[in-house]
């Protein structure tokens, strides 16, 4: 179990060592606390946690077993930053310093890599992965935050409108949105419906036309995000979150967010073939792929 201290130091610590039950992957880390029973979802796949196929089947295990686990009511979802992935696996002492001037991310979306001159079995069975995500997400009888410590375009937005409520770093630095169009690529009708269901139809219409990516404040006043934060308090703040909405009477609140997410859940389960076709079919063009390329050189001309 870590932690990070006021002092932007990364320490081992042994708070109800007893009650946690930890779980890792290579790219998850989980600190399931059996008191509260809420989970900590640590997503830690460097550089930018691209969602691969590999990750999203990792993601999908971890929802899968925690919803199943009774003593699990509660889900948060965090990322690790990329400065803190290289210490933890050392885990020793860092400088304020590095941690702080690192530019962070909450997800950067599915991996574009995953999409790009791959075969249309691979493409087919990647976006199975990404559906099935969703539907595990958007679906959970958990109570699920999106802790959003870092920019969180494309699917990472997906995921984090997907959970119940979301709280974000207030650095101006981050944005959110569903960004599709900029790659020429086009947002499928479940990531407009988790869109059109969070911020209104006008707000969704704007911002999948532009491929909008908003800064914290006007993720706010949109009701894209619920609630900013001084950075270091995203997690405390989703804590505290989460034991409000674990005081409602449990059985209620679960069956009114189905009542509220059902159609649109049915609305994907009863096309699922369909949707992967559409995608195969559209992602594989070459025109589209000459369009991921042109992206991709511009993200590695941004860095250069
Ligand atoms: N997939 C794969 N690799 C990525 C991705 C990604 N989504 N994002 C960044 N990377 C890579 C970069 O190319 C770079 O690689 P390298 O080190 O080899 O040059 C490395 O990660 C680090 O990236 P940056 O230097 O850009 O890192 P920064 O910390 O400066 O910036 C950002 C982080 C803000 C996340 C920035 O990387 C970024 O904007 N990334 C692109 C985000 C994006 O547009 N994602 C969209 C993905 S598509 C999607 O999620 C939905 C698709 C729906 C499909 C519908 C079709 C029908």
């Amino acid at each position: 179990l870590l932690s990070c201290s006021s002092h932007g130091r990364l320490c081992a610590s042994s708070t109800s060592i007893t009650q946690r039950n930890n779980s890792s992957s290579a790219k998850l880390i989980v600190d399931h606390d059996q008191t509260t029973g809420v989970a900590v979802m640590h997503m830690q796949s460097p550089p930018v946690n691209s969602l691969s196929l590999d990750f999203l089947t990792e993601i999908c295990i971890t929802l899968e077993k925690l919803e199943m686990d009774k003593g699990c009511r509660g889900l948060i979802i965090t990322s690790v930053p990329s400065a803190y992935v290289a210490t933890m696996q050392i885990i020793v002492v860092v400088g304020n310093s590095s941690v702080n001037s690192q530019p962070k991310v909450f997800s950067a979306g599915l991996d574009i890599l995953e999409m790009y001159g791959k075969s249309p079995e691979h493409c087919g069975e990647f976006w199975k992965a990404v559906q099935e995500m969703w539907l595990k997400l958007y679906g959970s009888n958990m109570v699920t935050i999106a802790a959003i410590n870092g920019s969180s375009p494309a699917g990472g937005c997906l995921m984090s409108i997907s959970c119940d409520y979301r709280i974000m770093a207030d650095n101006p630095r981050y944005s959110i949105g569903l960004n599709e169009t900029k790659l020429g690529i086009v947002a499928p009708f479940w990531f407009k419906d988790t869109m059109v269901n969070t911020v209104g139809h006008r707000n969704t219409e704007m911002s999948l036309e532009l491929g909008l990516l908003y800064k914290p404040a006007e993720a706010l006043k949109i009701g894209l995000v619920d609630q900013l934060v001084p950075e270091d308090q995203v997690l405390s703040a989703a804590t505290q979150t989460m034991t409000n909405w674990l005081a409602i009477p449990e059985h209620a609140r679960q069956i009114t967010k189905s009542m509220m997410r059902k159609p649109t859940i049915e609305k994907l389960r009863s096309n699922r073939e369909a949707d992967i076709q559409n995608f195969v079919s559209f992602i594989t063009k070459e025109s589209i792929q000459k369009s991921l390329r042109m992206y991709m050189e511009m993200l590695k001309q941004k860095k250069a």
